[in-house]
């Protein structure tokens, strides 16, 4: 599992560069490589993953975050205990001056609670992330396969 996880990692560093993921600016912050893995359509809960980088001298954090696709959405962290990957809520999320908050499986995510229909490949949602100082911004997600460990192209 640890190796698995960890060419995720750099298999992500690779395609940052050229995936074509449009971002959304707010303020003196940049989202980019929105991204959801898939769920069966049954499914309750899923996963979205995104980065933020932050051009300005301020630290800045999320304070909420919305889609309307779920019944709610909350930054949730993931540990390694064993061979157990185990998910808890996450405190607010910061994004340091010059510096980057980086979501990716196996890590810090957004958890989609209460899906009304679980998540399609290909499908494309809007996801509202409220940051404390630079305000609100909508980013759309786009759906990649069940399992991804990367943004598809
Ligand atoms: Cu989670």
């Amino acid at each position: 599992m640890k190796h698995l996880l960890t060419a995720g990692v750099v298999s992500l560093a690779t395609l940052t560069a050229s995936a074509q993921a449009e971002p959304s600016r707010v303020g003196d912050l940049v989202v980019e490589q929105a991204w959801a893995r898939a769920t069966i359509p049954s499914a309750k809960a899923g996963a979205a993953y995104l980065t933020v980088r932050n051009g300005g001298s301020q630290p800045d954090r999320i304070v909420s975050l919305e889609a309307p696709i779920a019944g709610h959405a909350m930054a949730h962290e993931t540990r390694q205990e064993g061979d157990v990957s185990r998910m808890s809520e996450a405190g607010p999320l910061s994004v340091p001056p010059g510096g980057t908050l980086t979501m990716k499986p196996g890590g810090t995510h957004i958890m989609l609670m209460d899906l009304k229909g679980g998540l399609k490949v290909g499908q494309e949602f809007l996801l509202t992330i409220a940051f404390q100082n630079a305000g609100t911004v909508e980013v759309p997600v786009k759906v990649g396969r069940p399992g991804a460990m990367v943004p598809e192209e």
